[in-house]
C-alpha cells in the first residue's frame, strides 16, 4: 500500500495535508479512523466537540439512554473489546455510553489523531490536485485526498426560532446541546416543548425534580415501556459466549438487531386473541421490537391499526385523567414516526405537578420575558426546554458548504431532497464518502450495525483505490438516479409517508418532503453494497 503526501504540512501556515480527512468523532468517525490507520493511511479526524462520542457527547439531558439493547448497541469489530466491556443495564445511560466511547478512544489509541474543537464550515474539491480542502471556523486548512463525512444523522440540532426568545428572562436549554454540568430543576417551574424520543425520556425524570412541569405537545407519539433493568451476570456471560453468532444474526436482521425477532405472520392472518396476546407479550418484554410483531404492520393500514389501537388502550388504562389520556393517544400510524421507548412516560401524567397542553388548540406565539406565550395564555417558567429534534440526515452535511467538481454546491443539488448512491457517495463529489448517509438503512437500524458496515465498505474501497493506483472515484449519475428511485419505490410501498416525521423532513419548515433512509432493510442493502464492491465498483467511475 502506498500513501501519497502522507506527511503533515507546515503548522506555521496552519495547513495540514493527509491521505484522508474524517469529519466527526462519534462512533462512525472513531471506527473509520481505526480502520484507515490499519490499512496504512495517514488520517486526521476533525471534531467540533472537546471530546469523542458524538450523540453521547452532546445529548446529556436527564434520562438520555439508548433504546437498542446495550449488548448490541456497541462495536462488534473487536472481540477483546466486547468481551472486556461490561454494560450495567439493558439500555445504558448516556454517561455510560460516553464512558464507553472514551474507553474505545484510549484503547485503540485514537485521540492523538483527532483534532478537537475544530468545526468544519467549508469543504471544497480541488479538481486539478484531486484533493479536498476543508476549512475550519478558525481559518485552518486541511487537505485530504479523500474525505469521509462521519458527521452524524441526528447531530444538527433544530435550533429554537421562537419569536421573543431573546426577551425571555429565565434559563433555556436544547436537549441536543445540554450543559455538561447538568441543570438543577428543584423548586422550578419548567416548560418543555416537544414530545419526541428526547422529551419522552426527559419528562419522567424532570417531573420528579421540578416543582411543576408543563409539556407542550404538537403531535402525540407512541411509546412502549423500555422495561429497562440491570443486566444479570449470567445473561451477560451467555451473550458474551455467543457474541459471534449474535452479531451475525444482527447483520442478517432487517433492523440490525439480533434480539428484534420479527414476527413472520401477517396481523390479520391470526385470531384477535392471538394477536392481542402477542402484542401483550411484546409490551411486557419492552422496547421497540413491539412493531415487529407482524410482518405487515409497517405496510398495511388494517394491520397497523391493530397495533396502534393496542397502545392507545394501554394509554387509556394508564393515564387517570381521560382528557389527558385522549390527548396523549396518537392518531397517526404506529411506526411512521420513530417509536419511543420509555420509563414511566404515560404514568408521569398522573402526577399532580405535570400538565399537558395541546399547541394545536392553543398555539405557541413565542416567548416573553416570563415564559411561553400562547394565543390564550402566558405560562411563567424558570426554565424552558426545547426538545424539538434535529435537521436530520442532511442538516450536518449541508451546514458545511460542500462544493464538488466544477463548483457544484451540495446545497443546490439536494434542494429537492438528498441524492446519493447507496447513501455512501454522491455524483459530482469524487473521493468523498458519507457514513450512514441518506439512501442507506441508517436511522432505521441499529446504527452500530450500519456504521460498521459502511466503515468497512469505505475502508475496502480505499484499499482498492490505493492498490490499483487510482486517484478518483465517483458514482455515475445514472447509478445514483436508479438507486434513489429504488429508495423511493420501497418507501412508497410502506406507511412511511402517512405522517409528518423527521424521516421526511417535515419538522424543518421548507425542507423537501422525501423519505430519506432506505427502508428495504439491512440484508438486501448489504448484499447490494457487497455486489458493487465485488464487481470492481459497479456504478462508479474510477480513474
Ligand atoms: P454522531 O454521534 O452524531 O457524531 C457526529 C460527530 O460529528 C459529532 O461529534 C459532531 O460534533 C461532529 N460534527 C458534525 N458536523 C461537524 C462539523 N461541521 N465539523 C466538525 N465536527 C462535526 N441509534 C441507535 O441505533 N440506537 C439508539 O439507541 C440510539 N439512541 C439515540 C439517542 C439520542 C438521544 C440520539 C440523538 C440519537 C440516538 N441514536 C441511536 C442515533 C445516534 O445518532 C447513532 O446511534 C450514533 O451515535 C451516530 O454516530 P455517528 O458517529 O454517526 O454520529
Ligand atoms: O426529536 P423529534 P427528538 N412547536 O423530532 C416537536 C433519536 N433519539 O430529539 O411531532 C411545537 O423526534 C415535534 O412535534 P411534531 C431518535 O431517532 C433516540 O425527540 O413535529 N413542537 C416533536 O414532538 C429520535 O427519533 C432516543 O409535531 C415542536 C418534538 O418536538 C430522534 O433522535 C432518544 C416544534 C421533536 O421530536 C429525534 O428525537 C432521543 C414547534 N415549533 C432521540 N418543533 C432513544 O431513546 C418540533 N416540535 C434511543
Amino acid at each position: 500500500m502506498t500513501s501519497l503526501k502522507s506527511e503533515s504540512g507546515s503548522t506555521e501556515k496552519h495547513t495540514f495535508v493527509y491521505d484522508v480527512i474524517v469529519v466527526g468523532a462519534g462512533f462512525a468517525g472513531m471506527y473509520m479512523l481505526h480502520e484507515l490507520r490499519k490499512i496504512g493511511l495517514n488520517v486526521l479526524v476533525l471534531e467540533e466537540a472537546t471530546g469523542v462520542g458524538g450523540t453521547w457527547y452532546w445529548n446529556r439531558y436527564p434520562g438520555a439512554r439508548c433504546d437498542v439493547e446495550s449488548m448490541e448497541y456497541s462495536y462488534s469489530f473487536s472481540n477483546e473489546l466486547q468481551q472486556e466491556w461490561n454494560w450495567s443495564h439493558r439500555f445504558s445511560t448516556q454517561p455510560e455510553i460516553l464512558e464507553y466511547a472514551n474507553h474505545v478512544a484510549d484503547r485503540f489509541d485514537l485521540r492523538g489523531h483527532i483534532k478537537f474543537e475544530t468545526r468544519v464550515n467549508s469543504v471544497e474539491y480541488e479538481a486539478g490536485e484531486k484533493q479536498w480542502l476543508l476549512r475550519s471556523s478558525s481559518g485552518e486548512e486541511f487537505y485530504g485526498r479523500y474525505c469521509v463525512m462521519a458527521t452524524g444523522t441526528l447531530s444538527s440540532v433544530n435550533q429554537p426560532k421562537f419569536a421573543g426568545l431573546d426577551k425571555y428572562q429565565g434559563d433555556w436549554y436544547v436537549t441536543g446541546r445540554w450543559p455538561h454540568d447538568g441543570v438543577d430543576f428543584s423548586g422550578k417551574n419548567v416548560g418543555i416543548i416537544g414530545t419526541g424520543s428526547s422529551a419522552v425520556q426527559a419528562i419522567p425524570v424532570i417531573a420528579k425534580e421540578a416543582k411543576h412541569l408543563t409539556v407542550f405537545q404538537r403531535t402525540a407519539n407512541y411509546s412502549i415501556p423500555a422495561k429497562n433493568r440491570p443486566l444479570e451476570s449470567n445473561e451477560v456471560d451467555d451473550i458474551k459466549n455467543r457474541y459471534a453468532e449474535i452479531r451475525k444474526q444482527a447483520r442478517e436482521n432487517r433492523a440490525g438487531i439480533a434480539s428484534m425477532k420479527p414476527g413472520l405472520n401477517t396481523a390479520m392472518s391470526v385470531s384477535e386473541t392471538e394477536r392481542h396476546d402477542e402484542y401483550q407479550r411484546r409490551w411486557d418484554e419492552g422496547g421497540t421490537g413491539f412493531t415487529a410483531a407482524y410482518s405487515d404492520i409497517g405496510t398495511d393500514d388494517t394491520a397497523n391499526f391493530t397495533a396502534a389501537e393496542f397502545v392507545r388502550d394501554k394509554i387509556k388504562e394508564t393515564v387517570n385523567n381521560s382528557v389527558t389520556a385522549e390527548l396523549l393517544s396518537p392518531t397517526n400510524t404506529i411506526g411512521c414516526k420513530r417509536l419511543c421507548a420509555d420509563t414511566d412516560y404515560y404514568e408521569t401524567y398522573n402526577r399532580v405537578n405535570v400538565t399537558l397542553l395541546d399547541v394545536n388548540v392553543d398555539p405557541i406565539k413565542g416567548l416573553v420575558k416570563e415564559g411561553v406565550q400562547t394565543e390564550n395564555n402566558v405560562y411563567e417558567f424558570d426554565i424552558v426546554i426545547f426538545a424539538i429534534g434535529f435537521d436530520a440526515m442532511t442538516g450536518a452535511l449541508l451546514s458545511m458548504n460542500i462544493k464538488g467538481k466544477e463548483g457544484l454546491q451540495l446545497r443546490d443539488i439536494w434542494s429537492d431532497g438528498p441524492q446519493s448512491y447507496l447513501g455512501l457517495s454522491m455524483a459530482g463529489f469524487p473521493n468523498l464518502f458519507t457514513i450512514t448517509g441518506p439512501g442507506s438503512p441508517s436511522v432505521l437500524s441499529n446504527m452500530m450495525t450500519s456504521i460498521e458496515q459502511h466503515v468497512e465498505w469505505i475502508r475496502d474501497c480505499l484499499s482498492y483505490m490505493e492498490a490499483g493506483g487510482f486517484r478518483e472515484i465517483e458514482p455515475k449519475p445514472s447509478a445514483e438516479e436508479r438507486w434513489m428511485s429504488h429508495v423511493e419505490e420501497i418507501a412508497a410501498n410502506t406507511l412511511r409517508y402517512t405522517c409528518n416525521s423527521w424521516y421526511v423532513g417535515a419538522n424543518i419548515p421548507g425542507k423537501k418532503r422525501i423519505f430519506m433512509p432506505y427502508a428495504g432493510g439491512i440484508p438486501p442493502y448489504r448484499e447490494k453494497c457487497d455486489q458493487v464492491a465485488a464487481s470492481g465498483y459497479d456504478g462508479f467511475n474510477i480513474s
